[in-house]
């Protein structure tokens, strides 16, 4: 986990209609968040269009191919390829200029970006990313290529730093948030920021909560309840203890799965447990953590012999939020979501407000006070 910060206490402020008394417990969280700065509205590229050089491309270029839709309008752009001598491949992972791509066979080769895409990346960066579907030329005896062009990205997750959009890893099934019942205590408001970063990602989560030999089941059930209530699935699993494994297993087969959480929860020897071939190091901080700017943000798909991947992203597991800005943090609370609309103010923000449907359904048990207090310390931080 990351340097612990000196953390601002924050009172909730928030008065409900009933008598009803909110203590916030004083979060052990770091406060690491990346600054929420506003999406860069990032070109996109239609059809056989002349790229004028509007704005950061220096020279007027011609781009053939068809368009791409992202309605996060993260920039992507499909050239026309010569199928005779492409192939289909995924990104696994990008480092620098190269990228190591997997074909259909699952031969791995090393990919160089053909230039036009390369010009781009300078100037709009993440033309590729991890978990791209590309077509790829190969070239040459030595497993090498060139990337010829980018699928369409399904999803993608991405941050934005220094109000640019940065793409971590596309294509993504599902978001594996792990939690630990016990050594590190289970966190509920850190499980519900990597909530709202999956439903805004409209990436579909799993929340995993290990250790689970540790504490009993039952001391869990009211907060996982309320997940398990909400429609989020909850596995309860002992790495060292081997309990729930096959059943994990069953949810990752065939999938590419992000997993995050903080250090020490077990996610190493979770997956040497469900892929033991996989030989991660266990009970210390990975060492990617503590490189340059570059391994921070790099992502990486770990094939699984079951099928399906798992995504290592250090730069999601050391900041809880993605991109989030205040406004929108109520809509991404299931819970929440629905009484937004019936506030007396379109601009509620659900805190001190009167007349507000959501602290009213915090009094009348509608909505777990639990919940609501992540919402606030999200909202607030
Ligand atoms: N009791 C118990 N300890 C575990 C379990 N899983 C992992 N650990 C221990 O928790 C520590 C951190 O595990 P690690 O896999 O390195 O966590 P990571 O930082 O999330 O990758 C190690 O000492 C593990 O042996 C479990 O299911 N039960
Ligand atoms: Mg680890
Ligand atoms: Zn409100």
């Amino acid at each position: 986990m990351a340097k612990k910060k000196k953390k601002k206490n924050k009172k909730v402020r928030a008065e409900f209609r009933k008598k009803h008394e909110t203590r916030v417990r004083k979060h052990d969280l770091t406060r690491q968040y990346q600054q929420n700065a506003e999406d860069e509205e990032l070109e996109n590229m239609s059809s056989g269009e002349r790229v004028t050089g509007r704005s950061q491309l220096r020279r007027h270029r011609t781009v053939v191919g068809s368009e791409a839709e992202s309605e996060d309008s993260a920039f992507q752009v499909q050239l026309a390829v010569n199928t005779d001598v492409c192939r289909r491949g995924r990104v696994l992972s990008v480092r620098g200029l190269n990228s190591d791509v997997k074909d259909e066979s699952g031969k791995i080769y090393t990919c160089a970006i053909r230039g036009v895409l390369k010009s781009l990346a300078t100037d709009l960066q993440n033309v590729v990313v991890a978990g791209d579907d590309v077509m790829f030329e190969p070239i040459g005896d030595q497993d090498q290529g060139v990337i010829a062009s980018v699928e369409p990205r399904r999803n993608f997750i991405s941050r934005t730093s220094r109000s640019r959009q940065h793409v971590i890893v596309s294509n993504v099934d599902q978001i594996l948030i792990m939690a630990s019942a016990a050594e590190p205590g289970l966190k509920p408001n850190l499980v519900d920021r990597f909530l709202v970063s999956a439903e805004k990602s409209k990436i579909q989560p799993i929340i995993c909560i290990n250790k689970i030999d540790l504490v009993p089941p039952s001391d869990l059930q009211p907060v996982a309840g309320v997940w398990g209530q909400l429609g989020y699935q909850v596995v309860f699993v002992s790495a060292t203890k081997n309990i729930g494994i096959a059943h994990l297993q069953q949810l990752l087969r065939g999938k590419d799965s992000v997993v995050c959480g903080q250090s020490g929860v077990g996610k190493s020897s979770l997956l040497n447990a469900i892929e033991p071939g996989l030989n991660l190091r266990v009970g210390r901080v990975s060492s990617d953590n503590q490189k340059g700017r570059h391994t921070t943000t790099s992502a990486q798909l770990i094939g699984l012999s079951m099928g399906g991947h798992i995504i290592d992203t250090p730069g999601i597991r050391q900041f809880q939020l993605w991109d989030i800005v205040p406004e929108e943090v109520d809509g991404f609370f299931r819970d929440i979501r629905p009484y937004v609309g019936l506030c007396k103010f379109p601009d509620c923000t659900h805190i001190h407000e009167d007349h507000c449907a959501v602290k009213d359904a915090v009094a009348d048990n509608q909505i777990d006070v639990r919940r609501y207090e992540s919402y606030f310390q999200i909202r607030e931080s």
